[in-house]
């Protein structure tokens, strides 16, 4: 098992559009296990392969509380959505924080397993807001994408700011 790096914003390598999974092998299942140990280990309840700089359309989750409910989705798509969620949101790519992102109530996804089997999942609540969030990472949106310019801006100041101290510390 490994840690893997988590890329923070502004990195450009975050703006990459992932490609789908074609190869459902064993380099693919010993990446899901590294990012499984770098999720729970953040911690975080969701981890998208571009924020570990692997552009492929893969993301894991696991919104419980006894991590006990990991969820492997390769090459999601939503198939439908409905209803409204305001939830304030973070992301390991963006520490420390913290922003209300308005997303749908409640989405039905089909993906493959690392398999390469397809199955379907309905999920509602925090469950939803994760992997709608995990699939803007794919497309290389991050959730201050969705904030004003000038709330953007004040972010990537005080992150500029943080890894600016973090190389002269
Ligand atoms: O750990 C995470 N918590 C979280 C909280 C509210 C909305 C979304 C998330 S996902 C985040 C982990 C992460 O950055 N995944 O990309
Ligand atoms: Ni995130």
């Amino acid at each position: 098992m490994a840690m893997l790096e988590i890329l923070e914003f502004p990195d450009p390598r975050l703006r990459i559009v992932a490609q789908p999974v074609t190869r459902f092998d064993a380099a693919l299942a010993q990446l899901v296990r590294d990012m499984f140990e770098t999720m729970y280990a953040a911690p975080g309840i969701g981890l998208a392969a571009t924020q570990v700089n692997v552009h492929q359309r893969l993301l894991v989750a696991d919104v419980s509380e006894a991590h006990d409910q990991p969820l492997v989705l390769v090459n999601p798509r939503i198939l439908a959505q409905h209803g409204a969620q305001t939830y304030q949101e973070g992301c390991l790519s963006v520490p420390g924080i913290f922003a209300d992102v308005d997303r749908a109530l409640a989405i039905s996804v089909e993906a493959e397993d690392i398999t390469g089997k397809t199955f379907m999942l309905d999920a509602s609540d925090l469950l939803a807001v994760c992997i709608q969030h995990e699939m803007d990472h794919l497309q290389g949106k991050l959730f201050v994408d969705y904030l004003s310019p000038l709330k953007r801006e004040m972010v990537r100041r005080k992150l500029d700011k943080r890894h600016r101290q973090a190389a002269t510390a």
